[in-house]
């Protein structure tokens, strides 16, 4: 195995040796979305619809951007009543911002908390029923922890997040440092959480462009999972298969860290029940009544199917260009997947695009630094769905001081890439041994984005 991927090391840099800066070899597009390509590059970037839209799907939009945006109250109000009893947050927008990602940030206060703790039953523990196939919920907790509660309830824990460096070095000896979260939770009752339950830690994701993501043929994404690597490159890649609520069986799952949702619908749905405490008649309060309807549930999911992609930067700038050649000979692409191409779909401005997401949707065993250690479906506590890097150079224009990675540990666009590991570590040793300027060209591209 270790012989292998020197191999695959070695090659690969020869690859790279190869690789002729003056030469233009790329495929660059702007049009990262295809046609919803929205031409912005402020902190508004990710907020705009998508520009092909027909007049009545812009009404859909508006409507859904009322309710991505609406604060919600505790009962009796009239309007948007429902918050709670126990949630993270009161309106999607709060932890979305400005429809990107939020911050990894936990704790009491008045705002709500952006982080979300994933948490399901140790294994072999007594659990509560919980979705066919999916995470084991903890009893008396579910399989969330809400670290907040409306007057008169009580917040399930208190989270706070410690942070632990830790120091590396480029092949050049520059020296680097990375940061992982600690997290440390206590119960409502003061005892900490029991220390064989499962966390997971995750930031809120960046929502734009997730329509086209959906309308990707389930085929097209399939025959790109590789799951025993029987073509040897060391990256396997195995789609995720959840519970879909609607159709009553499992799907593919595309959304969420995990790839644990299947649909936008269903993201919205259980965002407003685990995320807001707010019932809608996909999850149901136990008496069957629910505190949004079907509508305003479906206008939320509209407008995170519709939102546009931002159009690329400097796309065809030589140092950008030459970064992006350096992202394919150091094997990026083979998980974060240039282009791919969208089918059908009910919303018709979202089919038959040409779109560069870079992702593959898939998940990967990313190592044992980045595990949660915390299945979810079919996902191990080693593997994550490959992040879409669209819009990537924007993130910190549209939030100063926002991160990446799932649980937001990475404060740059390099530390991200120093944390890859499993199967992704040969690419990130090619990152981290090649010269600066290389380094500097790769990430060039990835600010192009
Ligand atoms: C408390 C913070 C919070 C609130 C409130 C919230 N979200 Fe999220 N959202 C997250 C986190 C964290 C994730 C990643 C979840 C995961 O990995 O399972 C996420 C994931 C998503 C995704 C999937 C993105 C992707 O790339 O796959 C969508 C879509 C989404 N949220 C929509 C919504 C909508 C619609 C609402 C309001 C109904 C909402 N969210 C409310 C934190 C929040
Ligand atoms: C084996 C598949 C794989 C390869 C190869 C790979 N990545 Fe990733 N990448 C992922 C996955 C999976 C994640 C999400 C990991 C997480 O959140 O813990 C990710 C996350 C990222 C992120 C953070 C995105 C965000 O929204 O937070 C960046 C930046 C990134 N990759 C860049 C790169 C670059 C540059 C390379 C090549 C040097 C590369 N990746 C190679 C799978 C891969
Ligand atoms: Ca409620
Ligand atoms: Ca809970
Ligand atoms: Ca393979």
């Amino acid at each position: 195995m270790l012989t292998l991927r020197t191999a695959a090391l070695a090659s690969a840099l020869s690859a790279l040796g190869c690789v002729d800066p003056g030469t233009d070899g790329t495929t660059a597009t702007p049009l990262a979305g295809g046609a919803t390509t929205v031409v912005d590059r402020s902190s508004n970037a990710y907020t705009f619809p998508a520009p092909n839209l027909t007049g009545e799907q812009l009404d859909t939009h508006l409507e859904g951007d009322v309710a991505f945006e609406s604060v919600f109250v505790s009962a009796p109000a009239t309007v948007n009543p429902g918050l709670g009893p126990l949630f993270n947050n009161s309106a999607c927008a709060r932890c979305h911002i400005r429809d990107g990602r939020g911050l990894p940030v936990a704790g009491p206060g008045p705002l709500g908390s952006p982080l979300l703790v994933r948490i399901s039953a140790a294994p072999g523990a007594a659990g509560a029923p919980g979705a066919p196939g999916g995470p084991v919920p903890v009893l008396g907790l579910g399989t969330q922890l809400q670290d907040h509660a409306i007057f008169g309830a009580t917040p399930e824990v208190t989270v706070t997040v410690r942070w632990l460096e830790q120091a590396g070095e480029y092949g050049d000896g520059e020296p680097f440092s990375l940061r992982r979260p600690v997290l440390d939770i206590t119960l409502a009752s003061g005892a900490p959480l029991p220390g064989d339950v499962l966390t997971s830690a995750r930031i809120p994701p960046p929502i734009f462009g997730l329509g086209l993501l959906e309308a990707v043929p389930e085929e097209d994404l399939l025959a790109r999972a590789d799951p025993e690597d029987r073509d040897g490159d060391g990256i396997s890649g195995r789609p995720n298969q959840v519970w879909d609520v609607r159709r009553g069986r499992a799907s593919l799952g595309r959304f969420g860290w995990k790839a644990s949702s299947p649909t936008l619908l269903q993201q919205a749905a259980a965002a407003y029940a685990s995320d807001m405490g707010v019932s809608s008649p996909m999850f149901p309060d136990a008496d069957g009544t629910a505190e949004i309807g079907e509508r305003t549930l479906a206008a939320a999911a509209f407008y995170t199917q519709t939102l546009g992609v931002p159009r690329r930067d400097r796309w065809d700038d030589a140092e950008v260009r030459r970064g992006e050649r350096l992202f394919r000979a150091a094997g990026c692409a083979a998980c974060h997947t240039e282009e791919l191409h969208t089918g059908g779909h009910a919303i018709s401005a979202l089919e038959a695009q040409t779109i560069h997401p870079y992702t593959d949707l898939l998940l990967h065993n990313m190592g044992f630094d980045l595990a949660d250690g915390r299945p979810d479906f079919r996902a191990s506590g080693t593997e994550w769905r490959t992040a879409p890097l669209w819009g990537l150079g924007l993130a910190q224009t549209v939030l100063p001081y926002s991160s990446f990675l799932h649980d937001g540990r990475a404060r740059s666009l390099e530390e991200a890439i120093l944390w890859h590991a499993g199967e992704a570590e040969t690419s990130k040793e090619i990152f981290r041994i090649s010269p600066a300027q290389d380094r500097q060209a790769l990430l060039a591209f990835l600010r192009s984005l």
